[in-house]
């Protein structure tokens, strides 16, 4: 397994006109919205492939869609925990489908609910054929936690590569950011994974824009 941490503040400033006009465009840019799944049989018969947007209830999943695709409202962001209550189908403009997930780990539902419901998270996660990708969205406040630990490992071990975005990354300070990615950076190295799974993880901030370049250059290769 490879892990490679990008942190915006260590990169050179990019101040070449001649550079910023070759850059391709971002891999979201005009992703438009498909159709949403609120169980198995709902879900888009398999074609392209997917990358999805896993993360805890409330980390910052949709807003990050938005601030990839440049859009404010493309995916549905909002204050209220669970507010992503399918799985939404994106298409990008080469035909791969991009995935907001609904969070896992929100309280105010019932017991059995929230089996059912992570039930489909996990099959989807685990089982679906054409997910060849995963952007685990998760709080940089809060790090990696054991509701995450599980899909990352069972990702990484089928071999399919992760991009973490560590996000909300305007809350901190700069000197905190640098704490909290490298607790991020020491309970990766926990994954004894063999093999080709890569893991990348990225500072993100939906709100200060921070990361949103790094994160499509991964997510361009992915879906080269
Ligand atoms: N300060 C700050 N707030 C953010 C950032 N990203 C998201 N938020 C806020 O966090 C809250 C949840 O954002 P969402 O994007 O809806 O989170 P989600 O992971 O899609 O949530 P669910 O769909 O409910 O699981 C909203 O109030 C957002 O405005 C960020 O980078 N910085
Ligand atoms: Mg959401």
């Amino acid at each position: 397994m490879t892990i490679d941490l990008d942190r915006p503040d260590n990169a050179p400033p990019s101040s070449d006109s001649e550079q910023e006009e070759k850059k391709p465009a971002p891999p979201l840019l005009e992703a438009v919205f498909v159709t949403g799944a609120a169980q198995w049989s709902q879900l888009p018969t398999t074609g392209p492939i997917e990358l999805a947007f896993a993360g805890r209830s409330n980390a910052g999943k949709s807003s990050a869609i938005n601030a990839l695709a440049r859009r404010s409202k493309l995916a549905f962001a909002s204050r209220t925990p669970g507010r992503t209550q399918q799985i939404n189908f994106f298409q990008m403009r080469n035909g791969a489908y991009v995935v907001d997930l609904p969070g896992y780990g929100y309280a105010a539902v019932t017991r059995k609910t929230k089996d059912v419901w992570q039930d489909f998270l996990w099959r989807y996660v685990t089982e679906r054929q054409t997910l060849v990708a995963l952007v685990l969205v998760a709080d940089i406040r809060r790090g990696l936690t054991d509701l995450d630990k599980p899909v990352l490992d069972a990702f990484l071990r089928s071999g399919r590569p992760v991009l973490i975005l560590a996000t909300k990354s305007d809350k901190l300070n700069v000197q905190e950011r640098r704490r909290a990615l490298a607790e991020m950076e020491r309970s990766l190295l926990e994954y004894d994974v063999e093999g080709t799974a890569s893991v990348t993880v990225v500072e993100f901030s939906a709100t200060a824009h921070r990361g949103i370049e790094a994160a499509d250059k991964v997510i361009a290769e992915w879906i080269a």
